[in-house]
């Protein structure tokens, strides 16, 4: 093994060797060699891209070393696997984490600095592979850091979209979208695996037919077939040796075209195919918690389940193990609905390829899956027209009738005379039209239901769930989300992350719980003003980057006041701009009152077709243009719109924040994670009672968290009882008054009908209670106010709340899912 900077002293033979020594000398001639070697380059030619491609292929041989002797222990020892199957993976850039997680950063530095290079300056180059949209994604892409970092055997399954999450500009306070050509200039973090491909078969029919032993068979005859190639980007752990494997299937043609049609002259034709196939794979779908019920949608969930459940068990056979005990080899966690098919998917490849019998085939399936449910908004939750999906997957329709006619009579009988239960649990709904419920075909497939924060999870056993939970309550368990300290503290915190250490030592970078060990330095003055000097410079930073892009000065000296995730109305960044309006009156009312200089910051992607939310986004901007230019403000509040959230800008907001602001109406937000992220950092939250805020809160203690709002069970009530927003509004004269001056075109250059959408919707709806928690909101954000007034009380508060989030590692999560639902252990691996 490795000291972490062996620099080639001639005792371990690989050390020395340019592949895979982490010695400054040694990292130095790998980069001049893949400038030349790979690249055809040298020093006088070399653009900061290519510099950029030369240490990252550096990198990369570091971490095939690792990857290889991964795969070949895992190969060798035939150990049980996790596979991760999930529609997003939000990776965010890989170099500087793979540096992290090597322990080379400070070689890698040195290193590029004797070559005249700055590393900081390159890693700035990288290109984010976004291939996911929110939460669900990155949640994805920190279990899959903590799972190599647990050394547990895991492979992660996904699309590898061409095209990932658009970028967002502003114009003229509006969002606007452009494509995301991520790879345009190649990706060095992939190995492309051609030999590596299965064929996934769509539309068509079904022929059934006897067999020479008289049993019913079937044979789906498609009416196309797509061919999906692997590409695999390691993911190494934090300071271990494994790299476990991310495996994203691209589409392809079978064939590149038809030559058939091309000699007859019909070229058109000949490339169509082509095109139709590569489509599959080629972009993301932009909606975060909103269904679309697209056909090329379907199909990118078939096409990428398909590919990996075929994959797996190749894996399985190829170790001479027999499908009969493929559940044992692998077990199988549904990131949300989105590979759900999965179910049905699994059923046909062991009855229709395997020739299992059918309760085999459903002890196997059922043993194999598990399900993690990420929302509670009942519009979210996926359903697909029968006949849509009859016209893609016949085969699987077959399927899923006859599982939910079994399913049906198991419970008709253990539900005896409840129709109206029974046909709530159905796969299928009825009604106008028809149509398949993803989320009971991945509940009654699975062996496990998870929600991601403990409310969560309780309310889905009262809401969505309900009816499963009262039919198969030993299914369902909690897993509350984490996040890696590695990418949300080491990498995006580098200062932090230093004077933690100087006091605790490393431990708590594996181990968050060690945090706690920071307590007493909460009461240390000499800490805590240091620990201030490094939230000012992450806030300095941060201004510099909003003044480049932006042309906007903020003060860092001001509170950072920081609400960055999807726009969406549950998350209610519209209750945020009605306190901004709020405190930007009193001001105006009184322009010598003593006020605590704020920076409101924002920062998020709307659905591109989801109107509000893209209204939403130009009020923030609108209101932001009238209060930052008012002299009587003379700059004590700013508000700021930082366009394109996403990994890379997040890196540089969370360290920078003051405040959390978490509040989603309660009982919407299943769990969050940007909450955690910020308030590891060493933010203070203001928040409701809901997802992991609950959680949090319990954790750093109610003293230090500004909490506001409705419950869960008050806003159910509320709105039981007939809620009138209109009565609140007429009631409290601010709330008024600050309605009725955006519907007076006060924000809007006298344009009175811009955000009447939004007002009208609030004013005769209001279904996330803005107007119901208004009142306690304000109320909240001045005691936020006086308590930024002492600041030595702030620091004190806000060392607490780092030192207490020890519960939020993924790790932690990974950890109990591993003991607790998969039953996998880690295998550390040895180099050799
Ligand atoms: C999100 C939830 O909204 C968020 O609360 C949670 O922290 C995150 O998942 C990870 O669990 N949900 C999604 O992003 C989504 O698309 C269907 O849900």
């Amino acid at each position: 093994a490795t000291n972490g900077n062996g620099n080639g002293n001639g005792h371990s033979p690989y050390l020395e060797d340019s592949r895979t020594g982490l010695g400054v000398d040694t990292l130095k001639r790998a980069i001049r060699n893949n400038l030349f070697y790979v690249q055809g380059k040298f020093p006088e030619i070399a653009t900061r891209n290519d510099y950029y491609m030369a240490i990252a292929y550096a990198v990369r041989d570091r971490l095939l070393q690792r990857w290889v002797a991964s795969v070949k222990q895992y190969i060798q020892e035939k150990h049980r696997v996790v596979a991760y199957l999930s529609a997003e993976y939000l990776l965010g850039p890989h170099l500087a984490n793979n540096l992290i997680n090597l322990g080379i950063y400070k070689e890698t530095e040195q290193a590029c600095k004797e070559l005249g290079l700055d590393l900081d300056w390159l890693i700035e180059k990288e290109v984010e592979p976004g291939l996911g949209n929110g939460g669900l994604g990155r949640l994805a892409a920190c279990y899959m850091d903590s799972l190599a970092t647990l050394e547990v055997p895991a492979i992660g399954y996904g699309i590898r979209y061409q095209f990932g999450i658009f970028e967002q500009d502003i114009r003229d306070g509006w969002q606007v979208e452009d494509t995301d050509n991520w790879l345009r200039r190649g990706n060095p973090w992939e190995i492309a695996r051609r030999e590596l491909s299965y064929d996934i078969k769509f539309g068509g029919y079904v022929q059934t037919y006897l067999d020479r032993a008289g049993k019913l068979c079937f044979n789906w005859i498609p009416e196309l077939v797509v061919k999906g190639v692997a590409y695999d980007t390691p993911i190494l752990g934090y300071k271990v040796n494994t790299a476990n494997t991310l495996r994203l299937w691209k589409s392809e043609a079978p064939h590149s075209f038809d030559f058939q049609s091309f000699n007859a002259g019909d070229y058109n034709s000949a490339v169509n195919s082509k095109i139709i196939c590569e489509n599959i794979s080629k972009v993301l779908y932009p909606n975060d918690e909103q269904i679309e019920g697209k056909r090329l949608r379907l199909q990118q969930q078939y096409f990428f389940v398909s590919c990996s459940l075929q994959d797996m068990i190749g894996i399985h056979l190829r170790q001479g193990e027999k499908i009969h005990d493929f559940h044992k080899k692998f077990v199988v966690q549904l990131n949300d609905t989105h590979p759900a098919i999965g179910v049905a998917e699994l059923m046909r490849l062991l009855m229709d390829v395997h020739q299992l019998e059918w309760e085999e085939a459903w002890d196997i399936t059922s043993k194999t899956f598990a399900y993690t449910n990420h929302t509670l908004l009942p519009e979210a939750l996926e359903t697909w027209d029968l006949q849509l999906f009859g016209s893609v997957l016949p085969r699987h329709l077959q399927l899923i009738y006859e599982i939910n006619r079994r399913f049906v009579d198991y419970a008709t009988i253990k539900l005896y005379g409840n129709h109206q239960k029974i046909s709530s649990l159905s796969l299928i709904g009825e009604g106008p039209r028809k149509y398949i419920k993803m989320a009971n075909l991945a509940c009654l497939g699975s062996f496990a239901i998870n929600g991601v924060a403990a409310l969560h999870s309780e309310l889905l056993k009262k809401t969505v769930l309900k009816d499963w939970y009262e039919l198969m309550p030993h299914k369902f368990q909690n897993k509350t989300n984490g996040v890696t300290p590695r990418r949300w503290m080491v990498l995006a915190n580098p200062e932090l992350t230093n004077l933690i250490s100087s006091r605790i030592g490393e431990g708590w970078i594996k181990n968050l719980h060690e945090l706690k060990g920071l307590e007493p330095f909460a009461d240390d003055p000499e800490f805590r003003k240091e620990w201030m000097q490094v939230k000012f410079n992450k806030k300095k930073a941060l201004a510099k980057r909003i003044k480049k892009r932006l042309g906007l000065d903020v003060d860092p000296n001001s509170m950072f006041d920081i609400l960055v995730k999807r726009i969406h109305e549950y998350k209610r960044q519209h209750l945020k701009v009605l306190h901004i309006i709020t405190l930007y009156n009193q001001i105006k009312k009184n322009p010598n009152m003593d006020v605590v200089p704020r920076t409101f910051i924002f920062a998020g992607k709307a659905a591109p077709g989801y109107r509000k939310a893209k209204l939403m986004i130009k009020l923030i901007n609108s209101v932001g243009e009238i209060v930052n230019n008012d002299p009587d403000i003379n700059g004590r509040i700013k508000v700021v719109f930082y366009p394109n959230y996403n990994v890379t800008n997040a890196q540089k907001i969370y360290p920078a924040a003051d405040v959390s602001e978490q509040i989603s109406t309660a009982g919407k937000e299943a769990s969050g994670t940007g909450n955690m992220k910020l308030s590891l950092n060493g933010a203070l939250t203001v928040g409701t009672l809901d997802g992991a805020n609950v959680e949090i809160r319990e954790c750093v203690g109610e003293e230090n968290f500004f909490l506001f709002g409705l419950t869960a069970d008050e806003v159910a009530k509320v709105k039981s009882e007939g809620y009138k927003p209109w009565d609140y509004y007429s009631e409290n004269p601010n709330l008024k008054e600050v309605i009725d001056q955006i519907n007076s075109g006060y924000f809007s250059h006298l344009d009175s009908k811009v955000f009447k959408e939004l007002t009208d919707s609030l004013l005769y709806d209001d279904q996330y209670l803005l107007f119901a928690d208004y009142q306690s909101y304000i109320d909240t954000q001045a005691k936020v106010e006086e308590a930024f007034k002492d600041q030595d009380k702030w620091a004190r508060m806000s060392i607490l709340n780092t030192a207490r989030m020890g519960k939020f590692s993924s790790d932690r999560s990974i950890r109990e899912y591993c003991d607790e639902i998969w039953k996998v252990e880690s295998v550390p691996v040895t180099l050799d």
